[in-house]
């Protein structure tokens, strides 16, 4: 185990949370660089009034900031590592690759081993075509929804988020929810009309909205875990329910499976709720930490997609060879036996200890998990749907990030995300978070945090 890095002075929990004096002087320079100094949202700490950490390494469950600092990290990239950083069998695999050049633009072999594998993993998907992100694959999925069923309308739920494309970025969650955005500005009227949103987990409201308007509908977007509201599971029944009433309606379900494909099982969830969409989303973890966003189906649906079809999608860095190859390499790992039962006990473990850290410190708090992703909501009481989720303690959130921050435990940066626990965090790892975690709660509960 890499020993631990030089603790603050006295390892004062407040000391941890701030930036050190790398970070601080590459932020001041990165803030006159990116807009809000970043180059996506959610990592500028703006919910959790805090100034985010520049990372210099990663190495399983680690992270080292730029001033030597280490973090057990709970974000792993947002979802992709989940094996931890600098998985042997991934750094090997990208290495190899990257020596034999690092883009072609032509068709390559990592492509087949990694498509090869995505099929093999989730039986729904007959073809595949490889993006560069989770955006590219949705917004892909849409127009090749709306081109197979020759209809306008699109379905997605409250709290969902399927990237920034235009037409998805309608009461989204994620980052558009954790700066209250959840519609941004620039998406026109016109577009935005054409997305209807929905309560996810409402089945009366979808069964309303498919009698009256189901023919009209080109493709219902879902998450089958809501990862992006914070963790919400599908109630009983609901995703059967979307199923059946797609079908009937002849629209497309279309599972968006970025957060949730090779992480709540190897199959994603369409296999743990054993439900077969017409298509599927895919990123994260499908690219080992690098580039990578996938769309797939049924092979009569994804004919269309140009060259053998009309539908026109294309990318320079799709399929990139580097990325292919760490990809397949983390899927091969994640294949072998026993990996996702010892995620599923390291998880439990974790996410229970937080909970009771929290109830001992009397700090009302509600916990949603499906296997290694799993989020604790500062809500008094169940979280089931969108309207639940923003009603938590967002302030108490940002006291709980700050205090585990402060004692070496790396939190995502908003109420309204997923904490990932990976292969790499092992008993003893969880311990060291448990018991960071009994101190932070205890922190919380007097208001404090620094
Ligand atoms: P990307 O375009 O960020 O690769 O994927 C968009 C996306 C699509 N669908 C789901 C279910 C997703 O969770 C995401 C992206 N997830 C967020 C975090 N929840 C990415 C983090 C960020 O935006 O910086």
């Amino acid at each position: 185990m890499p020993a631990p890095a030089p603790q603050a002075p006295g390892g004062a929990a407040a000391d941890l949370a701030q930036q050190g004096p790398r970070s601080r002087e590459l932020w001041a320079e990165a803030q006159r660089l990116f807009p809000g100094g970043v180059n996506s949202p959610v990592r500028a700490f703006r919910a959790v009034g805090a100034e985010p950490l520049f990372i210099e390494r990663g190495e399983g469950p680690y992270l080292y900031d730029a001033d030597g600092r280490r973090y057990v990290d709970l974000v792993g990239s947002w979802g992709p590592l989940i094996l931890g950083h600098a998985h042997p069998a991934v750094v090997a695999a990208a290495k190899q690759a990257l020596e034999k050049g690092s883009s072609f633009g032509a068709p390559c072999e990592y492509e087949v081993q990694l498509g090869r594998r995505v099929l093999a993993a989730m039986p729904a998907m007959e073809r595949v075509r490889f993006v560069s992100s989770g955006t590219e694959a949705a917004m892909s999925a849409v127009r090749l929804a709306r081109a197979y069923t020759e209809r306008d309308l699109i379905v997605k739920f409250e709290g969902c988020y399927h990237g920034h494309a235009d037409a998805l970025l309608v009461a989204a969650g994620s980052g558009a929810t954790t700066l209250g955005v959840p519609t941004s500005p620039g998406v026109t009227a016109s577009l935005a009309a054409l997305t209807l949103v929905l309560p996810f987990n409402d089945m009366e409201v979808f069964d309303r909205v498919m009698r009256e308007r189901g023919r009209e509908i080109a493709a219902v977007l879902v998450e089958p875990v809501a990862g992006n509201m914070g963790v919400v599971p599908p109630r009983f029944g609901f995703l059967e329910r979307l199923r059946r009433r797609t079908e009937e309606s002849g629209a497309l379900l279309v599972f968006d499976e970025v957060m949730t494909g090779f992480r709540v099982a190897y199959g994603g969830a369409q296999a743990i709720y054993d439900i077969r969409p017409d298509l599927t989303i895919l990123s994260k973890i499908l690219g080992g930490g690098f580039p990578v966003g996938a769309y797939g189906g049924r092979a009569e649906i994804m004919r269309r997609i140009a060259p053998e079809g009309p539908v026109y999608q294309a990318g320079t860095l799709s399929g990139n060879p580097v990325a292919m190859a760490a990809g397949a390499a983390q899927l091969t790992e994640l294949a072998k036996a026993g990996v996702y039962q010892r995620l599923e006990e390291s998880s439990a473990r974790l996410a229970e200890g937080f909970l009771d850290a929290l109830r001992e410190a009397k700090v009302p708090a509600y916990l949603a998990r499906v296997g290694s992703m799993a989020t604790v909501f500062f809500h008094d009481g169940e979280v089931s749907d969108y309207a639940q989720a923003t009603r938590s303690d967002t302030q108490a959130y940002g006291r709980w990030f700050r205090a585990l921050l402060g004692r070496g435990v790396y939190l995502p940066p908003s109420q309204f995300e997923a904490f990932f626990v990976s292969a790499a965090h092992t008993p003893a790892v969880v311990d060291e978070v448990l018991a960071a975690a009994r101190a932070a709660a205890r922190e919380v509960a007097a208001g404090g945090g620094a």
